[in-house]
């Protein structure tokens, strides 16, 4: 038999619009640039990835027009005509020639995974092991930058049976603020839906101390990284002092980041990102640490498209344990999508595609509508 190998992969930056302004502690998303992987066999089989980030380099340190050159200059020609059936051996080979670059990584591990998944007509989740659930629960995040239109956002969620939990981004405004408006939401949903926080790393440790101690008081379930991530020694007394569980997401990309929290206490729930971690290999190394320090695990998102959150949530789909559930909402975010069949949503869940790979196929004329390279006057509306 012949052994299929990598010919060529494609680096596709997409500019997608948002539904509505999306502000983080560290910017606001008017839009979402995803890097789209095209990884083309000898079989002719083609494998595609993600690779997404948020606001340019202002939350992590690859940006999309980074990702795209690693790949094309540094990574794709580490891959071609190496055997695209061992993957494992092409993500050592492209450990081999460049550090970290995990989105990027990611995004390459997810084509070889959704080609292979394709040659031999089995599902992601059932290449990494097998799915142990085939929906998962996935919260939305509310971040308009206005009370009121947050709580009309949640109601209308819970209404239609597409999301009970909100996660609110704060840690851009004065805490006071943040701690008022938290708290208004909280007390217009009160029991139908779970809140959590992310702070993104905004505040000292000093402060988040007052402010947990307040959100907690106003029912709040969760703090995800309230402090910055380096300092884990901080998030391990704020840990211990609250009942309300904290949250590491930033300070966790590796099963080696997760044992330092584990050995030191610094969190009671660990965010898992394919993209941070290098990969769906690396996602459930890092889960596995975490589960056996008895850490509850949640499946996070870089705001992905469908790819790189179906991709997510083949992984996710394969954890024993996942008390958080998901935050995949991000196919909801954006106003269109490059793929034919996006992911379902229902009954505050998101539904797992079936189908080889990752169950997805690309949209060739949205990609072409909306990737960057082409020029304003040669695109043409669907
Ligand atoms: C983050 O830090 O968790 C996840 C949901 C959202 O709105 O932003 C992301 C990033
Ligand atoms: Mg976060």
């Amino acid at each position: 038999m012949n052994i299929p190998t990598i010919d060529r992969v494609e680096a596709i930056l997409v500019d997608l619009p948002t539904i509505r302004a999306h502000q983080l502690a560290m910017t606001v998303m008017q839009r979402q640039t995803l890097v789209i992987v095209r990884l083309h066999c000898s079989d002719d089989i083609e494998g595609i990835g993600e690779a997404t980030t948020i606001g340019g380099l202002s939350y992590g340190e690859e940006s999309p027009e980074g990702i795209k050159l690693a790949i094309d200059t540094y990574l794709a020609p580490a891959l071609a005509g190496q055997s695209a059936d061992n993957i494992h051996a092409a993500m050592q080979r492209l450990e081999s020639i460049a550090r970290g670059n995990r989105f990027a990584k990611s995004a390459l591990e997810t084509a070889l995974l959704d080609a292979q998944g394709k040659r031999l007509g089995v599902s992601v989740a059932t290449l990494l092991g097998g799915a142990v659930r085939t929906h998962l629960p996935v919260l939305w995040t509310l971040a308009s930058g206005d009370t009121a239109r947050d709580i009309d956002e949640a109601e209308s969620f819970l209404q239609s049976r597409r999301h009970n939990t909100f996660k609110l981004k704060i840690g851009r405004r004065a805490i006071a603020d943040d701690v008022a408006h938290v708290s208004r939401i909280k007390q217009a949903l009160g029991d139908r839906a779970r809140v959590t926080v992310d702070v993104n790393q905004a505040w000292n440790e000093a402060d988040a101390a007052g402010a947990i101690a307040r959100l907690e008081a106003a029912g709040i379930d969760l703090i995800e990284q309230p402090i910055p991530r380096t300092n884990l020694a901080g998030m391990a007394r704020l840990a211990a002092r609250f009942v309300v569980p904290i949250m590491a997401d930033e300070a966790v990309c590796s099963p080696e980041d997760a044992l330092d929290i584990a050995r030191l206490g610094a969190a009671d729930v660990l965010a898992l990102k394919i993209a941070k971690s290098g990969g769906l290999y690396g996602m459930t190394r890092t889960a596995a640490v975490g589960d056996a320090a008895g850490m509850a695990l949640y499946g996070g998102t870089m705001l992905e498209g469908s790819v790189g959150s179906v991709a997510s949530a083949h992984g996710f789909a394969t954890l024993p344990r996942l008390a958080w559930g998901t935050e995949l909402f991000g196919p909801l975010l954006l106003k269109d999508d490059i793929v034919v069949n996006p992911p379902r949503y229902a009954d505050f869940d998101m539904h797992l595609p079936s189908g080889p790979g990752l169950g997805l196929e690309i949209d060739e004329h949205k990609l072409a509508f909306y990737r960057r390279d082409r020029a304003a006057t040669s695109r043409t509306p669907s």
